[in-house]
């Protein structure tokens, strides 16, 4: 059997290929908007004719293709073609800058880097200096060379055959200390999370999902895309996520996955009413904690009560809110249950499980968990027990009806709008610039980000330090959501006696500043 994930999506397809797969719902920057639409059929057959393009390229097996341009319905193309042709896809964040990018090029080794052509020149360079045999772009209004290659190619392509321990994606997530790790997804953990939540969430003919967020990360690319590929589902497709306009389309769809900022900002619109969501039978939040609040807030305007589920780069999905009466529930602040199949456990410090009811650390194992960090087998055996579950390095408690609530992370995280800072990081790249002697990188609440990015940076003696030209220096060197909204400038950092920063003293100093 062919377990290559490009199969089992393809099955999904509806029969009658003429049908609409992807309308668009926005134009390209710039550009007038007329929306366009893709069938199944073309689907098929322009993946088929990137996936000869790289068959043609004769690439080594298994080899990665890292691909930073901005969202179109051609990128989910690629993916699907990567898939088919059996190779490796490697997502990467539009926002991140040269240094990052040549990390992941030089740790990745891809054969193919697939870049916007605004970015060719610079992106092009330090790929052929790492290696990299082809670099093609690919632009949002369907421009670039990739798409041009790929043309004179076949539009017909047996879909090349995979195990299911074999590798389909690599997502790079950052880490508490060092360098980001890349995660390394099997056919078999995106194929099995993508069946369970077909049947977990109860998708079926005739479903519409509304696609608003990037498909760089987990939630746009696998749990929202793969949901509706498999299901044969059409998507409304959004470049970017704008809350009036998707609001106005969610009157066509039934089902709608957002990150927590997505449901805050369609809140602040006033075309957000129980009519505007008529035929809306699902809203989905994660990758964020929802605030009660925002579920509350939601339930009253819409009459919809939003589902929760918690998930990572490593394990896809884990645990959900019920989607049916009759499995219980969809409880504001809590994560719900461990998926069908998906194994769920709280420990303490020592190893031992929690009784019920008592916070420890969140560890899973099951079919959709990832098989390692590329090219990291220590930092691969550190964060797997000796039993062989993954430690999420979330903190929760499970009720005795097995309900998850997260309560915190043990890892240094900031999740800002949806997307993971981690502070270490920022700090190594505050601690570079002249004049500094060290800082700390917090999180503090923020009515739209949910949590928002704050420096406290020490001078070095005699140095001057001025915020403003730290930020802008910031937004030149990292991805601009990782960037401190507020910079301050003070002349030591609060230290406990064991000579540790105090982060939380930080963090309470800072709490309301953007209340
Ligand atoms: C943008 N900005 C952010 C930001 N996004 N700042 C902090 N946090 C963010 N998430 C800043 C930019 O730096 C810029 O600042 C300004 O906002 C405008 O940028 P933009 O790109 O125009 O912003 P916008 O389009 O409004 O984007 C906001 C957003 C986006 C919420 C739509 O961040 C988003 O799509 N988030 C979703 C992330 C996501 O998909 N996460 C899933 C991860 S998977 P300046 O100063 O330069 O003007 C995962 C696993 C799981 O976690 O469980 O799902
Ligand atoms: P990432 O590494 O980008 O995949 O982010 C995964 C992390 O996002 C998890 O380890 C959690 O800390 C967090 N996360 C995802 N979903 C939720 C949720 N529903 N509530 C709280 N945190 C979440």
């Amino acid at each position: 059997m062919n377990h290559n994930l490009y199969a089992a999506l393809r099955a999904g397809f509806p029969a009658d290929l003429g049908a609409i797969a992807v309308e668009t719902a926005d134009a390209p920057i710039g550009q007038d908007f007329a929306p366009l639409h893709y069938t199944w059929g073309d689907l098929e057959r322009a993946s088929a004719r990137i996936a000869n393009l790289l068959a043609f390229l004769e690439l080594p097996a298994q080899s990665r293709i890292a691909v930073q341009v901005d969202k179109s319905v051609e990128n989910l193309i690629l993916y699907l073609a990567v898939l088919r042709a059996g190779h490796v896809y490697l997502p990467l964040n539009n926002a991140y800058q040269a240094a990052e990018i040549e990390y992941f090029i030089g740790n990745a080794e891809p054969a193919v880097v697939v870049c916007s052509p605004k970015n060719f020149g610079w992106i092009s360079k330090v790929a052929f200096l790492k290696g990299t045999k082809h670099v093609f772009t690919l632009g949002d209004d369907r421009s670039g060379t990739l798409l041009e290659r790929a043309a004179p190619h076949s539009d017909e392509h047996a879909v090349v055959p995979r195990g299911a321990d074999d590798l389909a994606a690599i997502l790079y997530t950052s880490g508490t200390t060092g360098r980001s790790k890349g995660a390394m997804l099997t056919h078999g953990n995106l194929l099995s999370n993508a069946q369970v939540l077909q049947r977990y969430w109860g998708w079926k003919p005739g479903d519409v999902l509304v696609h608003a967020l990037p498909i760089f990360h987990v939630h746009g690319l696998f749990v929202a895309s793969h949901g509706a590929l498999i299901n044969g589902s059409k998507m409304i497709w959004f470049s970017r996520f704008d809350p009036k306009a998707t609001i106005a389309r969610l009157q066509e769809a039934t089902v709608f996955m957002g990150v927590p900022t997505l449901y805050v900002r369609m809140l602040g619109e006033k075309a957000l009413t129980e009519a505007a969501c008529s035929k809306m039978r699902l809203f989905i939040s994660g990758s964020a904690p929802l605030l009660t609040e925002t579920f509350q807030a939601w339930k009253a305007r819409t009459g919809h009560t939003i589902l929760e589920r918690y998930g990572m780069s490593e394990t896809v999905m884990l645990t959900s809110n019920p989607y049916s009466a009759k499995d219980g529930e969809r409880i504001g602040g809590t994560v719900g249950f461990a998926l069908p199949g998906v194994g769920v456990r709280v420990r303490d410090d020592k190893g031992a499980e929690c009784p019920r009811g008592e916070i420890g650390g969140i560890e899973v194992r099951g079919p959709n968990v990832f098989s390692g960090y590329w090219r990291m087998p220590e930092k691969t055996r550190e964060e797997f027990t000796a039993d062989g579950w993954f430690k999420t390095g979330d903190v929760g408690v499970m009720d005795v009806s097995g309900r998850v609530t997260i309560v915190g992370r043990s890892k240094d995280l900031i999740i800002s709008g949806g997307y993971n800072v981690y502070p270490a990081e920022i700090e190594g790249v505050i601690n570079d610039m002249s004049g500094v002697a060290e800082s700390a990188v917090v999180g503090v609440p923020h009515p739209d980000f949910g949590e928002a990015v704050v420096a406290v940076v020490v001078p070095k003696a005699g140095a001057s330090l001025n915020p403003e030209s730290i930020i802008s220096t910031l937004k030149s060197r990292i991805a601009n959501f990782k960037v401190p909204k507020r910079v301050f400038v003070q002349s030591e950092l609060p230290r406990n006696t064991m000579g540790k920063v105090q982060k939380n003293l930080l963090r309470e100093a800072h709490k309301g500043l953007f209340a």
